[in-house]
């Protein structure tokens, strides 16, 4: 179990949320004395920053943008004296990738890890009625023993660098809202929720965690505010008749309300919107509600101008205008888990979301889908570190499962993308992670790992553990691109055929295939990196996925052009994107649009 709640910060009855989003004092600590020199207690210079967002686009100093190592960012808060008799917290969105957090001077927690939200206790560490010092240190250094993975260099002028495994800038610092919140002593810490459709009616079997002993309660209202059922307990049923299902593009949410009670007395009160619906693999079918859906959609970065990995409300708005568009119906939070409100957003509007943990770089190489589509291997589980990174995974899966299990937006995770899967030593890696989604996620909702282009049906040694296999492929740009896509046609139908000859009896997705495109380039005949090629890529693929009954979903690589390290093989980022990095289309999103409005949403089913 969690040391601290994962709930996401409300303000109900008994519960208040005060968010610190804002200008924070900022420090860059070149030398790496901060903690020596007292930073704890206060932060040099009066430089001031705005948080949420990530650091390095703001200023014009390639030592900025480069830098490796902490950063401190410090804020004054008030904390109310009605508070006092509370549990107070300081409640971080994420942090990237490790924080220390301290208030009054005193360091009150740590967390590793710089994608999933934490909360430091500070009930005894706050002066109530008056102003208290929060002072963070954000780390942001790429190791092998965490997620993801890379590692960190010093150049010979002493400066330290990132080197990612993976293939996204190393944006980082506090991307996503700070709030400040306060609890009642006894409260609501986590809760499950798993559905049952019999007919017309549903099931909503639950399972209520508080830190105390009085009794809950539970109420369910409709869309319209009327009491659609009612339970009282930790654990048990709730029966709901004549149940809106949640659906695709139709989604249909009850607001859920959780009680402690003392007699008439409301000790604490949570609520949350949730969707009533199911989700099941069966056979080569993906089942919502029972019912066969095909995947269509993207890969995703949460990536902007100026603001890098920050949490955009704005951005977000306009990704969902332009998915909805498009027609498509789901993405993948490549490569780390989103920020919270992104998933609040996908259970409005009814879009199916692969969740990924940050379980990138776990294949040795700076450019690893370069190095497995020629057929490089690494035997990336064997390394000696690598039971402290099971560690590290482990716990963000516990983290992700625990954040994320109540949206009915969320329909899979995904636990790793594009692994080492050559190698025996993989096996028992997988087996354990595995292992644990499925305990941890009452819904038992499919498992699934992006396949590298190396993970074939007769190397990888791991396929066997997802429930739903997602292949990310690029025959035809990494593989055979250019005038030889007719070559790269017949590579790609020759896997597949390999994997039809395996009969898995299992659902296939491709989480990526895609083609770099420079928005603004056409070229007749068309070359690579033009709209051209871009659009001729796809009716290949396309044609390809069309063939087989057994692949049930396309997301392709990328929505969006995005930052990425600087390098040969990219030009000012990854230009992979349907849309460009300011949100516009290019001239495959004309024809994705047209291809995925005419697919049903059950299409092969
Ligand atoms: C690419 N290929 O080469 C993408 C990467 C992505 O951006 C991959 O999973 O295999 C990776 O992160 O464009």
């Amino acid at each position: 179990m969690l040391e601290n709640s994962m709930l996401y910060p409300k303000t109900t009855v008994s519960r208040r949320s005060v968010s610190l989003d804002g200008m924070w004092k900022f420090w860059i600590d070149e030398t790496g004395t901060g903690e020596k020199e007292g930073f704890a207690d206060g932060i040099p210079g009066n430089d001031t920053i705005p948080v949420p967002a990530s650091f390095q686009d703001f200023y014009t100093k390639k030592e900025i943008r480069e830098f490796a190592g902490d950063v401190w960012y410090e804020r004054e808060m008030f904390v109310p004296g009605e508070w006092e008799g509370k549990e107070v917290f300081l409640r971080f969105g994420a942090a990237t990738h490790r924080a220390e957090v301290y208030v009054n001077g005193r360091k009150i927690t740590e967390h590793e890890g710089g994608f999933l939200p934490f909360c430091a206790d500070i009930t005894g560490a706050v002066h109530y009625n008056a102003s208290n010092k929060v002072v963070v240190k954000v780390n942001n250094e790429l190791t092998v023993t965490n997620i993801p993975c890379g590692e960190t260099i010093v150049l010979p002028d002493g400066k330290k660098m990132n080197k990612p495994y993976f293939d996204f800038f190393n944006y980082s610092g506090l991307q996503r809202s700070v709030y400040l919140l306060a609890l009642p002593k006894e409260y609501v810490f986590d809760f499950d929720l798993n559905y049952e459709i019999t007919g017309k009616d549903a099931v909503i079997h639950f399972h209520i965690q508080t830190t105390g002993e009085h009794e809950v309660a539970l109420a369910l209202y409709d869309e319209k505010g009327r009491q659609a059922a009612s339970a009282m307990g930790k654990s048990g049923i709730m029966k709901v008749e004549n149940a809106h299902l949640w659906r695709v593009h139709n989604a249909y949410l009850y607001r859920l309300v959780i009680y402690i009670l003392d007699g008439d007395v409301i000790i604490d009160e949570y609520e949350q919107e949730i969707g009533i619906r199911t989700i099941q693999v069966k056979d080569t079918s993906i089942l919502l509600n029972g019912e066969p859906v095909y995947l269509k959609g993207f890969g995703k970065h949460e990536d902007s101008d100026i603001v890098g990995r920050g949490f955009h409300i704005g951005v977000m708005k306009r990704d969902f205008e332009l998915m909805k568009w498009i027609g498509a119906n789901s993405f993948r939070t490549a490569h780390y888990p989103y920020s919270e409100e992104i998933y609040q957003m996908a259970d409005r509007e009814g879009f199916l979301i692969i969740d990924e943990v940050a379980a990138v770089g776990l294949f040795e190489s700076l450019m690893n889908f370069m190095e497995a589509s020629s057929g490089k291997k690494s035997a990336f589980f064997k390394k000696e570190t690598t039971p402290i990174l099971l560690k590290a995974h482990k716990k963000a899966i516990e983290e992700l499962i625990t954040r994320d299990k109540n949206h009915p937006s969320v329909i899979a995770w995904s636990l790793l993308n594009e692994p080492e899967t050559t190698d025996e030593a993989a096996v028992p890696y997988f087996e354990e992670i595995f292992a644990l989604a499925h305990e941890l996620d009452s819904q038992k909702r499919p498992r699934t790992f992006a396949l590298i282009m190396n993970s074939l049906p007769n190397t990888c040694k791991c396929y066997q553990f997802s429930d739903i296999i997602a292949l990310n492929r690029y025959y035809g740009w990494y593989v055979k691109g250019g005038y030889e896509i007719s070559e790269a046609e017949h590579l790609f139908r020759q896997e597949m055929d390999a994997w039809k000859a395996l009969d898995l009896h299992k659902p296939f997705i491709f989480t990526e295939y895609g083609a770099d495109t420079l928005g603004l380039e056409h070229k007749l005949p068309s070359v690579m990196w033009s709209q051209e090629y871009q659009e001729e890529y796809l009716n290949m693929t396309n044609g390809v996925f069309d063939s087989y009954d057994f692949i049930k979903g396309e997301q392709i690589w990328n929505f969006a052009d995005f930052q990425t390290t600087e390098g040969i093989l990219r030009v000012d980022g990854n230009k992979k994107g349907i849309f460009t990095r300011q949100r516009q289309p290019k001239d495959a999103a004309y024809l994705l649009r047209n291809r995925w409005r005419g697919l049903p949403e059950n299409f092969k089913g």
